[in-house]
């Protein structure tokens, strides 16, 4: 995902040039917005964290875009491409070093192994959707 402050932000063009320029495969592509029970489910994950509402508020403010990427090590990879969590943490040349704002709003998600990644797919989009 590109998260609602990168796309209020207008860097959607030049974060989809990034990931394209890093060898990934766009398989499905879309802007849409989370509601606040999408947000909740989408980050379950981290409900008992201190972060959980913060994160669910901030996710369901504005639209977003999701994408499906295809890569050899595309889990690996794309984390390599986004950089940490922290952006003032974030290695040169990192989307979240050039474009997030702060630990809470930084600029995208990328899954954490290839069955989070089925599932959150799967979120996202229909099958019909997927290419
Ligand atoms: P990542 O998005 O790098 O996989 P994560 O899974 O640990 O990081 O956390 C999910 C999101 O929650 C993260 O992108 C931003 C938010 N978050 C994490 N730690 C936070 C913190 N200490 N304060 C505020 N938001 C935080
Ligand atoms: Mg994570």
């Amino acid at each position: 995902m590109i998260k609602p402050d990168a796309v209020e932000n207008g860097h959607i063009g030049n974060i989809l040039a990034m990931i394209t320029d890093a060898g990934f495969k766009i398989v499905s592509l879309k802007l849409t917005q989370l509601t606040v029970a999408d947000a909740k489910e989408f980050y379950a994950v981290h409900k008992e964290r201190p972060f959980y509402d913060e994160l669910v508020t901030f996710m369901s403010r504005g639209p977003i875009v999701a994408a499906i990427l295809e890569k050899d090590n595309a889990i690996e990879d794309f984390r390599t491409l986004i950089g940490a969590t922290n952006p003032a943490e974030a290695a040169e040349g990192t989307i979240r070093k050039k474009y997030a704002t702060s630990i809470g709003e930084n600029a995208v998600h990328g899954s954490d192994s290839d069955e989070n990644a089925a599932i959150e797919s799967a979120f996202h989009f229909a099958g019909r959707e997927q290419f």
